[in-house]
């Protein structure tokens, strides 16, 4: 059912080169972006009409208006069950008590007497987060991205999610009810890229949702190609890809623990991605083994299960030791990395890219998926090499005040001076001998 590579024998490659030798789906976002395109220059140019339309053509719902009435948020609230209610408040619960610790203070450093930066930490304004619908209805997704935003302290959070025909063309209602809960009160029936657009441009109207500042929140291929599309206008999450688990294992490891966490994430997508590193031959033959019946037992098995496992995104790599399986789970940068070690703490702080880390046998990814207090939107696609999964500090800018004295410029100004000539910027230097009588001052 999975692929094996084996890396075992001579030393591994390094960097780019042994990132080649490891699996990963395809996602050609560029492709979709020709698509996105026009859809989301209609919806500048149309606003509320092209997105009813739109709702139309890809959901099959004909809309009289796109934002969620009060009365059908809090139906949604009403109607929730009391068990999944009382879930979704224990996971905000503990995703508060995470993000309200990441909230960053000000911070003034004296560079010179008389000369400081001081950094501020101010919220973006307007956020718009978008959660899908259709095979993905995740209300938990809906938390990880109001909760970093709520405690980052943006005041206006808009969310959008497709309309669902089943649901009169409302949104799902457990996501309207995840809204009700978390207080998010402005919410939108349109899905895709059109969503974003409607986030990135505003529309009109008394139906019409003002511009946000930023998208984020996870979607499809068509989500990702608009995000990509309104980079630079608006600000965004990672572009999130199919959703990754890497596990680095060794003889310690539970096959039964790694095959479910293995199928756990491959039940997202068909073409999610499983990959188990190991040094130990015994484990992985046991891993496959487990993985048979673990998988005949569960639900979304043709559909999403056996691609997933058997695509070429997904492999068990054999390596040497759990030195070689840190350079090949460091090169591959996975969204979720599980360490089944020997002292898993030790060799998940030498992990250098991961979006999350999972340590020892009773941290699995889905205790992150829901209720572990950690985000769970990631990067996806090795991009955990350079960016973060979302966070308080996703929502915050860093502004630098700069405040020096008469005294500390004068201080400095000949070396302004001497760089601005080096640069042919005469009159960046002329701005300070302006203050000293077109002097530089006496040092
Ligand atoms: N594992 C997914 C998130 C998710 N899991 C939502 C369950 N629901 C990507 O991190
Ligand atoms: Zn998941």
């Amino acid at each position: 059912m999975i692929y094996r590579i084996d890396l075992r024998g001579d030393a591994l490659p390094e960097g780019a080169a042994l990132r080649d030798l490891l699996p990963r789906a395809e996602f050609d976002v560029e492709a979709a972006l020709e698509k996105v395109r026009p859809i989301c220059e209609d919806v500048h140019h149309r606003g509320t009409a092209a997105l009813i339309e739109y709702a139309e053509k890809f959901d099959g719902v004909k809309l009289d208006r796109v934002r969620v009435p009060a009365a059908a948020l809090a139906d949604a609230l009403e109607q929730l069950d009391p068990q999944v209610r009382a879930a979704l408040e224990e996971s905000i619960r503990r995703a508060r008590i995470v993000h309200r610790a990441q909230r960053r203070d000000e911070h003034t450093t004296q560079v010179v007497p008389g000369g400081t930066v001081t950094e501020k930490w101010v919220p973006v304004e307007r956020v718009g987060l978008y959660a899908p619908g259709g095979r993905s209805v995740y209300p938990s997704s809906v938390i990880m991205n109001v909760v970093p935003a709520q405690e980052a302290g943006v005041e206006s959070i808009a969310l959008a999610s497709p309309p669902q025909k089943e649901f009169g063309g409302l949104p799902h209602p457990t996501i309207l009810a995840a809204c009700a809960l978390l207080g998010v009160d402005e919410v939108y029936a349109t899905g895709g890229a059109q969503a974003v657009a409607m986030f990135a441009y505003g529309t009109s109207g008394p139906d019409g949702c003002a511009p946000a500042n930023m998208v984020t929140g996870p979607g499809n291929i068509w989500v990702a190609a608009a995000k990509r599309y309104f980079t630079g206008r608006i600000g965004i999450d990672t572009e999130a890809g199919p959703t990754e688990i890497a596990v680095l294992a060794d003889s310690t490891a539970d096959p039964v623990h790694v095959a479910a966490d293995l199928i756990s994430q491959a039940e997202h997508d068909p073409m999610a991605a499983a990959v188990l590193v190991t040094d130990s031959v015994e484990l992985a033959d046991a891993v496959e083994k487990e993985l048979e019946p673990q998988v005949a037992a569960t639900k979304h098995i043709e559909d999403r299960i056996v691609p997933a496992l058997s695509g070429k995104q997904s492999a068990i790599v054999l390596v040497d030791g759990v030195e070689e399986g840190l350079q090949v789970v460091n090169a591959y940068g996975a969204e979720h990395l599980e360490i089944h070690t020997a002292d898993a703490a030790a060799v998940a702080a030498r992990v250098r890219n991961a979006g999350a880390i999972f340590v020892g046998p009773w941290s699995p990814v889905s205790l992150g998926d829901y209720c572990a207090g950690s985000n769970h939107v990631l990067p996806t696609g090795g991009c955990a090499c350079h960016s973060s999964g979302l966070s308080v500090q996703s929502f915050l800018r860093g502004i630098h005040i700069v405040d020096y004295t008469r005294d500390a410029l004068a201080e400095v100004t000949h070396h302004v001076v001497t760089l601005a000539e080096a640069e042919d910027l005469p009159a960046h230097g002329a701005a300070l001998k302006a203050r000293f009588g077109w002097k530089v001052p006496e040092q």
